[in-house]
């Protein structure tokens, strides 16, 4: 065996380390998983380009030409790897009941004798041959009362550049650490140790055995078997959104799959939106957007894309950071058109995952612009045009991804690292629904507003691996990321009413959208995109009371003339195929909230379930 002795894995850690607990467990790690070599990472630019250069070498990452995508590398993934694996996902909380149906549950004893003490333990030996890195990291703004640390250990390069992208990663955060800070411990292997001799592969993972692991009560996160995205990169949906649902809920905030924008209106007031949509159904260009040359003063920024922490602040108001400082985003479909500023965040220093490769050495995806007449694809092979047009190949994998730090968005909000972070003026959430959901509906107070968002509904996506296009129930867009029973989360949201009204506050507005409503020819009929801006300009005027609507059963909607519609050919008659509510298809959409609402019995606040009684009579009426 060649074991790390206590002393040697001691032996490396570098003078600024004083965290004892840090370092104890450094080493404990060390010896479970066996690194040849361990790397404190210090987050700096010169150590970020050694392993970019390292992956290179490997054949993991290649050098895109610097001419036209100068600092920016390709990353092929095994294509056994190249998504979320929700169903080996767990949340291993101490009694099964606390992780609710929606999770998969393993007794935590049982999953660390599996992972971790077992003979046969996944982790034990698991780093043999590779550099375990060390990544100290801050989700959300150094020293932000709102912010909180983690340090995750990898046996991969690849998650060591990605995470100084997405997040604050480095030196710094370990000298806020100091010598008694604490932190959550996130442990990443990909599972592929090597014998000495043995060649390394350009995407090592593991085909057989994957396991996500959150052990909630002791806000512990360990990953084994996977190299990507949400999977390896554990800041993300594991740590800001799994377990840190679960320490909100206990100490009274929210972790929320949202974006954060500002909007700026042309009177100058500024106001700031947070909004909530699944996995690649445009968060990351609604949080980009420009609004359309009709609307000249109106101004979006952005604070985040994916992920927000809001805290009630002592003025009773909600206050937002992103936790992260990157995007990893879906690269297909996104264009000059759907997303100029994501198109210019894309210049340069990124990494990209699984998009094509073209012949002078720059990156493709279906959805870009003109294909070029010959590219490689994500697998490596040959690809044309013709080729995809005989047997529709793909020269990108549809959930292929860029990573870029937040700093190349042209359209990044001044406050976008504030440690107080913004106040929210309105909750947004969307579901991709090609029927029955309107283009917009305003909840008429806040219990109604946490139905809609409860029951939304979505069309799955290839962010996870599974089918796609069926919809399925997704609370809050939280189904894959909630860490604990989604009935309880739905009661810390329903009790965030009267927390707040307590502090003397005027409640957030609480609004619900759906830009994907497809007409009897399959297509989509609102065009999207910028052109979103004209429901939030809809949604900000409700705010300051200046817009109408019309009462439904459900919440209130726009009239075709209650929208702003200059400088876009939108007749009524079209907007009404977006706008309307059909009584057959809203009774069949309260069966599926009521086999939701069976699912979570009997933790399903009986405020949800009065409200739903109501709808059903306001339907019927
Ligand atoms: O792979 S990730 O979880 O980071 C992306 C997503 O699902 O939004
Ligand atoms: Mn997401």
């Amino acid at each position: 065996m060649n074991a790390i002795p206590q002393g040697a894995a001691a032996g490396e850690v570098p003078a600024h380390v004083r965290n004892a607990k840090l370092i104890d467990w450094v080493a404990r790690i060390a010896r479970l998983t066996q690194p040849a070599a361990i790397h404190w990472c210090d987050g700096s630019q010169e150590e970020y380009e050694r392993l970019c250069q390292r992956l290179v070498d490997a054949g993991t990452f290649k050098r895109l030409n610097p001419q036209l995508r100068p600092g920016s590398y390709l990353a092929c993934s095994d294509p056994s790897d190249v998504a979320r694996v929700e169903d080996r996902t767990f949340i291993c909380s101490v009694r099964r009941e606390d992780a609710g149906p929606t999770n998969n549950w393993v007794d935590p004893g049982e999953m660390r004798q599996l992972l971790q003490t077992g003979d046969k333990a996944l982790f034990r030996g698991s780093m043999r041959g590779r550099t375990m890195y060390v990544v100290p990291f801050s989700m959300g703004p150094l020293g932000s009362p709102i912010s909180h640390i983690g340090v995750e250990l990898s046996d991969s390069p690849y998650v060591a550049v990605n995470m100084r992208l997405m997040t604050r990663m480095g030196r710094p955060v370990l000298e806020l650490l100091g010598s008694d800070g604490d932190f959550v411990p996130c442990v990443h292997s990909v599972g592929a140790p090597l014998q000495p001799g043995q060649a390394d592969v350009p995407w090592p993972c593991n085909a057989e055995q994957k396991y996500i692991v959150h052990y909630p009560e002791t806000s512990e996160i360990w990953s084994y078997g996977s190299g990507y995205g949400g999977n390896a990169l554990l800041g993300k949906k594991c740590f800001a959104l799994r377990i840190a649902s679960r320490m909100g809920r206990d100490q009274g905030w929210l972790a929320e799959h949202m974006l954060i924008l500002g909007v700026t209106t042309p009177g100058g007031h500024k106001y700031h939106v947070a909004a909530a949509f699944p996995s690649a159904c445009g968060k990351t260009n609604f949080a980009m957007l420009i609004p359309p040359a009709s609307m000249p003063g109106w101004k979006i920024t952005t604070i985040g894309d994916d992920i927000a922490w809001i805290k009630p602040g002592a003025d009773g108001r909600l206050y937002a950071i992103n936790p992260e400082a990157g995007y990893f985003g879906v690269a297909p479909g996104t264009n000059v058109e759907t997303n100029p500023n994501c198109m210019r965040s894309l210049e340069r220093d990124v990494i990209f995952t699984n998009v094509a490769l073209t012949d002078d050495g720059d990156v493709w995806w279906e959805g870009m612009g003109p294909a070029p007449a010959h590219a490689i694809d994500w697998q490596g092979r040959d690809w044309t045009p013709e080729l995809a047009a005989t047997n529709g190949t793909r020269a990108a994998h549809p959930n292929a991804r860029f990573t870029v730090a937040a700093t190349n968005n042209p359209a990044l909000d001044p406050a976008w690292d504030d440690p107080a972070g913004v106040a929210i003026d309105a909750f947004v959430f969307g579901g991709r629904r090609s029927t029955t959901v309107p283009l917009v509906t305003e909840a008429r107070n806040w219990l109604e507003g946490v139905y809609m968002a409860a029951t939304m509904g979505s069309e799955t996506t290839a962010a996870a691996a599974g089918q796609q296009g069926v919809v399925r129930r997704d609370p809050f867009a939280m189904l894959p990321f909630c860490g604990y029973h989604m009935g309880d989360y739905f009661r810390h949201w329903i009790d965030m009413e009267n927390r707040l009204r307590g502090l003397g506050s005027k409640l957030p507005h609480i609004f619900c959208v759906n830009w994907f409503r497809k007409g009897s020819d399959g297509r989509f009929v609102w065009p999207g995109y910028g052109e979103n801006a004209r429901v939030l300009k809809w949604m900000i005027e409700r705010i300051e009371g200046t817009a109408q609507g019309q009462a439904n059963f459900f919440g209130v909607s726009p009239r075709h003339a209650d929208l702003d519609w200059s400088g876009l050919d939108f007749d009524a008659a079209r907007f009404a195929t977006v706008i309307d509510s059909s009584a057959p298809q809203w009774i069949e959409e309260l069966r599926l909230h009521d086999e939701l609402f069976a699912r979570l019995s009997p933790r399903v606040p009986d405020e949800l379930q009065a409200t739903r009684q109501a709808l059903q009579a306001a339907l019927e009426s």
